[in-house]
């Protein structure tokens, strides 16, 4: 008796007794998530977002509560939150090393703090969004190593039955992101990303545009219609491109996609660090703008959510960055959010953190950043309830 219906903009099909029947004039103005069974807080979360765009840019950081430059795995402390008073709005995660149920990422988080933190900031009012660096399937090597791998997994490949039984502790782990009472904290999901680089196994030059198009949609359909979870919104993801053909080649379709995105870096080169401040600075804002110019063009064409997912300046070595060049390079953008990579402190020789700590030259720019301005944290979102709204 359940009539099955399929929304298509606007216009509404019914299939009654095996009888197609359209109806005209349902209209929803705001874009729904690509699953039409997204559970109720992932709508809510979806139209909190649509909503917001252009009032506010929420901030994120990657692995803000498990460690910061200074410190490791101590409850409540986040180097954001110990400079700018509040912590990140967004928190950012990544599960490489689940596919092979490693109890650690391979950043060393341990899984099950992973899931504490991001059940917990949700409860607070925080987004979590995760990605996944995933190993080399055909070589059991790092998401670096590019040996060809992208062919041998698809459903004709003679990995397929692997990469499945690697989607599966995917799932297991997303299932088990879970408020107390049962309900599945949403969570934007950011597979396979940077696709357009040369770094990773699933990057443009290991895989062709069709194959990188069916491991996306085999994976989104995957997820959400074989192991039912309907908490994910799908985030697409470059690194920077020159242009628009660049951004949106892979684009695996407006059915398979929640979240338009890309990433970009500030970098200093080998110029002097004084005298080559402000000339990196200038390159990396015409950059930014001219990509994100690209990028809202294209998630307003679209109906979907823009965000820079991931973006900073290794070690911040400019104490005006944030409202000088992020900030001012940002603000007129309808992003959802910017989240700046992890705070590892030292790493092979050097140091390698985004967000500053206490004491850091960028510490009280920082601050400012979020003081009368379009840039949120926690705080903001603690009283909105984003998971329950009455859409
Ligand atoms: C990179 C670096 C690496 C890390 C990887 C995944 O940009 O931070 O050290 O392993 O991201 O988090």
């Amino acid at each position: 008796m359940n009539p099955i219906y399929k929304r298509l903009s606007g216009l509404y099909m019914f299939v009654f007794f095996g009888i197609p029947v359209l109806i005209f004039g349902c209209h929803q103005d705001r874009p729904l998530p690509i699953d039409a069974k997204a559970t109720q807080e992932t709508r809510s979360l979806h139209a909190f977002l649509h909503r917001l765009q252009g009032e506010k840019i929420l901030f994120g950081h990657q692995d803000d509560l498990a460690y910061g430059v200074h410190w490791r795995y101590q409850p409540g402390k986040s180097d954001v939150k110990d400079v700018a008073g509040d912590y990140p709005a967004v928190m950012g995660w990544d599960i490489g090393g689940i596919e092979y149920r490693h109890e650690v990422n391979l950043d060393a988080v341990p899984f099950d703090l992973m899931r504490r933190f991001i059940i917990s900031s949700a409860r607070e009012g925080s987004i979590n969004t995760i990605s996944w660096h995933l190993g080399n399937p055909a070589t059991g090597g790092s998401s670096w190593d590019t040996t060809v791998a992208v062919t041998h997994i698809l459903p004709s490949g003679s990995l397929h039955g692997q990469f499945v039984n690697w989607l599966d502790n995917v799932a297991s782990f997303l299932d088990s992101l879970r408020f107390e009472d049962g309900t599945p904290v949403p969570i934007l999901f950011r597979p396979f990303h940077e696709l357009n680089g040369n770094w990773f196994w699933w990057c443009k030059p290991f895989c062709s545009k069709e194959e990188y198009i069916e491991l996306w949609r085999f994976t989104v359909n995957y997820l959400k219609d074989i192991k039912g979870l309907h908490h994910v919104l799908y985030v697409y993801n470059t690194n920077n491109f020159r242009d628009d053909a660049e951004f949106m080649e892979r684009y695996p379709g407006d059915t398979y996609i929640d979240v338009m995105s890309f990433d970009t870096y500030q970098f200093l080169g080998r110029e002097n660090v004084n005298s080559g401040l402000l000339a990196s600075s200038q390159k990396f804002k015409t950059q930014l703008q001219s990509n994100l110019d690209v990028l809202q063009y294209n998630a307003n064409r679209h109906g979907k959510l823009m965000a820079l997912a991931e973006t900073g300046f290794e070690a911040i070595p400019d104490a005006t960055w944030w409202t000088d060049v992020l900030y001012d390079a940002v603000k007129s953008y309808n992003l959802s959010y910017v989240l700046v990579w992890r705070n590892q402190g030292l790493l092979k020789n050097k140091m390698h953190y985004y967000a500053p700590y206490p004491g850091h030259i960028s510490a009280m720019d920082f601050k400012n950043m979020f003081k009368g301005t379009k840039m949120a944290l926690q705080g903001t979102l603690r009283p909105l309830n984003i998971y329950n709204l009455s859409n």
